[in-house]
């Protein structure tokens, strides 16, 4: 099984990339962002408690996401290995995965880190807003607090796989194939070793 984090503050193109490295390498997309979007639409007992505080740019609590990804884990034993997107955002979701990954004999083999500028990312979301009709990209206050909150809560997970040697840094801007180029790379060397 190989396990990547694609990880980085949002907008940084997580999702974007995600899609074409799961068709890549045929492993199972676990976006937190997609799973919380779709309770929300069905109107599930989570999706009204994860609304509040994805309207207000906030994070959901830890225990609702750590509990959505272990049943995901859980519903997909036959996966090659996973691609963890948006997940984990906090230092505990990054102990409660590291958890459940060894439950099932297996670790993170790299953390992929994307790095793009504030004035970048406000640019991107501002402008995915205009057709993506998603809430929490509606206006420059919104954004501004996702931002505040990476910085506050999600860019210590970085720091946290560090100490085991897992994190590459990837430059986000330049082209979406550049990118991906580069991620590739990443991930091929890992697949050799
Ligand atoms: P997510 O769904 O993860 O949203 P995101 O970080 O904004 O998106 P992403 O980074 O994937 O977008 P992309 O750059 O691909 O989270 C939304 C909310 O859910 C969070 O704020 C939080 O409330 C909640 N949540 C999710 N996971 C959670 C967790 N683990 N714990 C607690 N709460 C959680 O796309 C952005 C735009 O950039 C697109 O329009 C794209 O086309 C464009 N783009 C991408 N690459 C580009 C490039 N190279 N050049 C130009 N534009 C590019």
């Amino acid at each position: 099984m190989f396990n990547i984090i694609l990880f980085g503050p949002p907008g940084s193109g997580k999702g974007t990339q995600s899609e074409r490295l799961i068709a890549k390498y045929g492993l199972k997309h676990l976006s937190t962002g997609d799973l919380l979007r779709s309770e929300i639409d069905g109107q599930t007992p989570l999706g009204l408690a994860a609304k509040s505080f994805m309207e207000r740019g906030q994070l959901v609590p830890d225990e609702v996401v750590i509990e959505m990804i272990s049943s995901a884990l859980d519903n997909n034993p036959q996966a090659n290995g996973f691609l963890f997107d948006g997940f984990p955002r906090t230092t505990a979701q990054a102990e409660a995965l590291d958890k459940l990954l060894i439950q099932k004999n297996t670790e993170i083999a790299i953390v992929l880190a994307l790095q793009v500028s504030v004035e970048e990312l406000t640019k991107r979301l501002l402008n995915r807003g205009l057709t993506s009709g998603r809430m929490d990209d509606i206006n420059e206050e919104i954004i501004s607090a996702r931002i505040k909150e990476y910085e506050r809560k999600t860019a210590a997970v970085a720091e946290y796989y560090s100490k085991y040697q897992k994190v590459v840094y990837i430059k986000g801007e330049g082209s979406i194939d550049q990118i991906f180029d580069a991620l590739c790379k990443e991930i091929d060397k890992r697949i050799a070793a």
